[in-house]
């Protein structure tokens, strides 16, 4: 498997715990870098634009709301498989479903407050990192 990169965003959920340190390890020692970052308070257009896919699903209206009631931090991350790897070590979108040990079973309270998002596959992870980062601001090393 070559190397990916995929985008990852610390929800405002986790953000609140003042849980970004822990996270971050939890990326590192899983062999992921972050070749980029940045915090954001997204605008609600930001945040549409993001789950633009789930306009139409029935939490839209939830989600959207959650995802501007506080600061994110979104981080390009870089590794070999990057994509599994990220959503592994997330664990299932309901908390209540995330096997033991992973961020979402850690750190989050419930389906709408799940701590985190990454990329599901290659096609959105090179849509969302460049919803977020401009080419010069990858570090890749
Ligand atoms: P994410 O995009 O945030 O990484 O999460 P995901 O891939 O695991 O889940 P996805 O299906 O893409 O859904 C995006 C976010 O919408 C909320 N959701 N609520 N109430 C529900 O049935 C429901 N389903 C999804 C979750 O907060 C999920 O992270
Ligand atoms: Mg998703």
């Amino acid at each position: 498997m070559a190397t990916q990169r995929t985008l990852s965003i610390i929800k405002p959920d986790a953000v609140a715990k003042n849980a970004i340190g822990e996270i971050y390890t939890r990326f590192e020692k899983a062999g992921l870098k972050i070749v980029a970052a940045k915090m954001m308070h997204l605008s609600r257009e930001k945040a549409e634009g993001f789950y633009a896919e789930h306009k139409e699903r029935p939490f839209f209206g939830d989600l959207v709301g959650f995802m501007i009631s506080g600061p994110v931090m979104v981080q390009t991350l870089e590794g070999e498989d990057a994509i599994a790897k990220n959503r592994d070590l997330m664990g299932a979108t309901n908390p209540k479903e995330a096997e033991p040990g992973t961020i979402r079973a850690d750190f989050a309270e419930s389906i709408d407050a799940n701590a985190v998002h990454g990329s599901d596959a290659p096609a959105s992870a090179e849509r969302e990192i460049a919803y977020f980062f401009t080419n010069d601001e990858i570090c890749p090393r």
